[in-house]
């Protein structure tokens, strides 16, 4: 990498200016041959009103080898490491553009690279401009047609977006594509595959009759592992048809399936691109988590065709204006087709655990950025994931009527175009009459907003009181603070566990409050008793609540709380309770010692015969040692694990004998991908975590047999995680026997790697190093990478943190490493390290001093640069 220092200057959204030039259509040619590529690009160019100014295009990497003008060569132009600048052009021109590049040398994954032995691209955010030379920015959509020429023996499938208009036979043994789409679009939704694949092919009739051919690419030999994403791509057509009234719009859907993938995968036009591990899956090899992740992120990329390419987003500052809403779309299609309790649990663990951290650390951001040196690095979870919480709030504040009113609006008005999040907001504005005007600042805020509330009961008039505060503490980014527009969904109950009717001057009211004011009174008539009142259900806004509540209320709701996810929420307020005054006795010097009305609690979880064991194992899993890490200012990362431990132990000790019942009873013959059976082996899963806290032989025996008796990937990894986390005597048997079985397969291999890098004891790093050693490991690939290091870095808190420094000083190194290799890869991993801020004083210096050695470092890629220096300014 040499980046100039110029390149690590911030871009702000406030400085957005219409292109001074527009490009109508682009014909590119790629003649894809060893070790050069050559690509011709073919652009009518508009000049945009009256200007001098010149034409400044975006290149990186790029060998220039030709320039015309109308047909003619020209010469006023300059070329630097990242532009082409073109001088004096008339006011309308087509422009050819001769280039150069090598894919084989791209480790970055970004632009033209290989995968493998195929040829693919990755484009968004700023990837065309490695491709060719181009106004790289998603406010210019032009109509693209590609040919493609290669050897037809080793890339017999060329592939591109649109349509194939043609293809032929060439002279020495190559051949060429033709592909045209019909819809203008960004360079970022460009893409291109070649290469030799097995092809799953179904269709879908779309509600209007248009038939669809759906093929979907995957390496030789996988074609037994495409069957359930074909089916999920089938269900989210459906899906998108049925809730939203939108179709599909070309005669082919292709995904294709690679190796060597940067994220999950990406929406190109009618050619998805997607990491294997987001599409491969059968019992032998998949999890029930897998299937689950496929069906995700298949449906999240197929809902951007609507939300992303039909309206795509007028510059990257505005990216949550796609992605927050495709995660809203997704997250609600997994729902419908799935658990809507379930789902919900695992995406506020996502926004309160990760989400929440990003918030307290030095990349906080609001969900529309102001300031962004790298936009690589804000595909964040605050764009993503908050940024769904948004659009679900308003889906709340509108309900789904309204909320569909204003897409059909938000369609008619900007189809085909590039839109912003006003633009958004605006139309769901207009369609529903409901005022957003304070809700917008959920756009430009950053941070995570708490909420305080008390209330007071009078007997004698029968009315209840809810006092609400709302505050949101400074974040690095932004000082100063406003109150929002906060949606909170309330329920009160009687002792009984009935809900109290909500009334207020004679009148019934809805469920939903509207907090607007840093201070609100809420007040409620007729309420016959004290009631207890079940807050913020359903995560109803991405905020910290705090209220008082005694263990009693809590494992009251536990039992009567009308919503799944309210019963849950409750039993994670009541463990985090036991976490916090646990940790002050081990700080003490004391034992663990937790209520009776806790241990009930859960008992009666267990016992409880109609509760879905999805739900039961998603109560009965604690909270994670770095979502627990966020309940405390400064935390005490071994007094959090132990107390969890002992909490777990505990726990166990009360289920006693009824955890082997349990685990009996949830015995399965035959696998199948069905929600009550995958509910089942979660619950299994966690029952044999139990099991081992109580009885380490006894658990020893079972994970074996279960290891051994498994026709299915999720009871074979849950027997490795129970051996792997209570460090069993089976442990070093089972991994080597699950590597000798798998060793030369990445995807499944990663699971070896994840356990590896998890394991919690002090010897994890010489395993981790040894690890790396492996023949299928390579730093190049990232899903490689992020199951061995990041589950190193991210899910073993107590080793990573070790207070020798080691596991910081490992990361540093293998960020060095791949600061060369992969930047963008490398500014994910970095994520623990930068996030420092709740550390004692001797890591704080620990992580500084490897911070400060990597902001020296040559050659620093803007990826890290961001981050590093973010980090040290705090
Ligand atoms: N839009 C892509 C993400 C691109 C990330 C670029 N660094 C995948 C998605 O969100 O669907
Ligand atoms: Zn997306």
């Amino acid at each position: 990498m040499t980046d100039t220092p110029e390149t690590m200057t911030a871009q702000y959204r406030q400085d957005y200016r219409a292109p001074d030039y527009f490009i109508d259509t682009i014909d590119l040619d790629v003649q894809l041959q060893e070790p050069m590529t050559e690509v011709t690009a073919i652009t009518r160019v508009r000049r945009q009103g009256e200007h001098q100014q010149p034409l400044i295009l975006n290149g990186e990497q790029l060998i220039l080898k030709r320039l015309a003008v109308d047909g003619l060569p020209y010469h006023s132009y300059e070329v630097s490491e990242h532009h082409l600048t073109l001088f004096n052009l008339p006011a309308e021109c087509v422009i050819t553009i001769v280039t150069e590049l090598d894919p084989a040398a791209n480790s970055a994954l970004s632009g033209l690279y290989k995968s493998g032995d195929a040829y693919c691209t990755q484009c968004e955010a700023e990837g065309f401009r490695r491709i060719t030379y181009y106004l790289d920015r998603p406010d210019i959509l032009a109509r693209y047609s590609t040919r493609i020429t290669a050897d037809k023996a080793k890339y017999p499938y060329l592939l591109s977006n649109g349509n194939k208009v043609a293809s032929g036979a060439l002279d020495g043994g190559r051949h060429f594509v033709q592909w045209q789409d019909p819809f203008p679009k960004p360079s970022y939704l460009f893409a291109l595959v070649a290469g030799d694949f097995d092809v799953e092919r179904s269709h879908y009739v779309t509600r209007s009759g248009r038939k669809v051919a759906l093929e979907i690419f995957v390496d030789k030999g996988n074609l037994d592992r495409a069957g359930f994403a074909m089916e999920s791509l089938i269900n989210s057509m459906r899906w998108d048809e049925q809730r939203f009234g939108l179709e599909y719009d070309l005669d082919i859907y292709m995904i294709v399936a690679v190796d060597f993938f940067n994220m999950g995968a990406m929406e190109n036009k009618g050619l998805n691109v997607f990491n294997a591990k987001f599409v491969l899956a059968n019992p032998a090899t998949a999890t029930d988590g897998d299937y689950h992740g496929i069906e995700r992120v298949i449906g999240h990329e197929y809902f951007h065709n609507w939300t992303g390419n039909r309206v795509t987003c007028r510059d990257w500052f505005q990216l949550s204006l796609k992605e927050g809403l495709t995660v809203f779309r997704d997250q609600e299609f997994s729902s419908d087709l799935g658990s809507r309790g379930v789902n919900r649990i695992n995406n506020v663990r996502t926004v309160r655990g990760p989400q929440f951290a990003e918030d307290a650390g030095p990349m906080a951001h609001p969900i529309r950025p102001d300031v962004v040196i790298e936009m690589n690095n804000f595909y964040t979870l605050t764009v993503y994931e908050k940024g769904s919480e948004v659009i679900r709030m308003m889906h709340t504040l509108l309900g789904e009527a309204a909320f569909q009113a204003g897409m059909r609006f938000y369609f008619e008005r900007h189809d085909g175009s590039a839109a912003t999040c006003d633009d958004f907001v605006q139309a769901m504005e207009e369609a529903s009459g409901v005022d957003l005007t304070r809700f917008r600042r959920w756009y430009s805020q950053s941070g995570t907003p708490e909420l305080t509330v008390t209330d007071e009961y009078d007997a004698a008039s029968g009315i209840y009181r809810l006092h609400v505060r709302q505050h949101t503490p400074p974040t690095q980014d932004q000082p100063q603070k406003l109150p929002l527009h906060i949606p909170l969904d309330i329920e009160l109950y009687d002792q009984q566990g009935a809900a109290i009717p909500l009334q207020y001057q004679g009148k019934a009211i809805g469920n939903v409050l509207n907090v607007l004011d840093a201070a609100h009174t809420f007040e409620f008539e007729q309420v016959p008793v004290k009631p207890i009142p079940s807050l913020l259900r359903d995560f109803s806004a991405p905020v910290k609540l705090h209220y008082d509540y005694s263990d009693e209320a809590l494992a009251f709701l536990m039992r009567f709380a009308r919503n799944e996810f309210a019963r849950w929420d409750a039993a994670q307020m009541l463990i985090n309770k036991a976490v916090i005054e646990g940790v002050a006795q081990v700080q003490r010097g004391q034992g663990v010692e937790l209520s009776q009305t806790l241990l009930a609690a859960f008992v009666a979880i267990v016992d409880d015969g109609e509760l879905d064991p999805a739900l039961k194992a998603e109560i009965l899993a604690l909270p994670s040692e770095s979502t627990l890490a966020e309940l405390f200012d400064v935390a005490d990362i071994d007094a959090i694990h132990q107390v969890r431990d002992a909490i777990h132990t505990r726990l166990a000790e009360a289920f006693g004998a009824r955890l082997v019942a349990t685990y009996q009873s949830l015995r399965l013959d035959g696998y199948q991908v069905v929600h009550a059976d995958m509910a089942k082996r979660a619950l299994k899963g966690v029952v044999l975590g139990y099991l081992a806290a109580l009885n380490a032989e006894h658990a020893d025996a079972l994970v074996r047999e279960q290891y051994r008796a498994a026709d299915n990937m999720t009871d074979t990894l849950a027997a490795l995680q129970v051996a792997n986390s209570y460090l069993l005597p089976c442990r070093a048997a089972l991994l080597a026997d699950f590597e000798g079985k798998w060793a030369k397969d990445g995807l499944v291999l990663d699971n070896w790697l994840r356990l590896i890098g998890s394991k919690p004891a002090a010897d994890v790093l010489s395993e981790v190093k040894q690890a790396m050693n492996h023949p299928t490991f390579s730093i190049r690939n990232p899903n490689r990478l992020r199951a061995l290091a990041g589950s190193f870095a991210m899910s073993n808190p107590v080793q990573f943190h070790a207070v020798d420094g080691s596991g910081y000083r490992f990361l540093t190194d293998l960020l060095i490493e791949l600061n060369e290799v992969n930047p963008q890869v490398a500014s994910r991993l970095i994520t623990p390290l930068i996030q420092f801020k709740r550390l004692d004083g001797a890591r704080k210096a620990l992580i500084r001093a490897e911070l400060t050695r990597l902001a020296k470092l040559e050659g620093l890629a803007r990826d890290l640069f961001e981050k590093v220096s973010k980090a040290l300014a705090q």
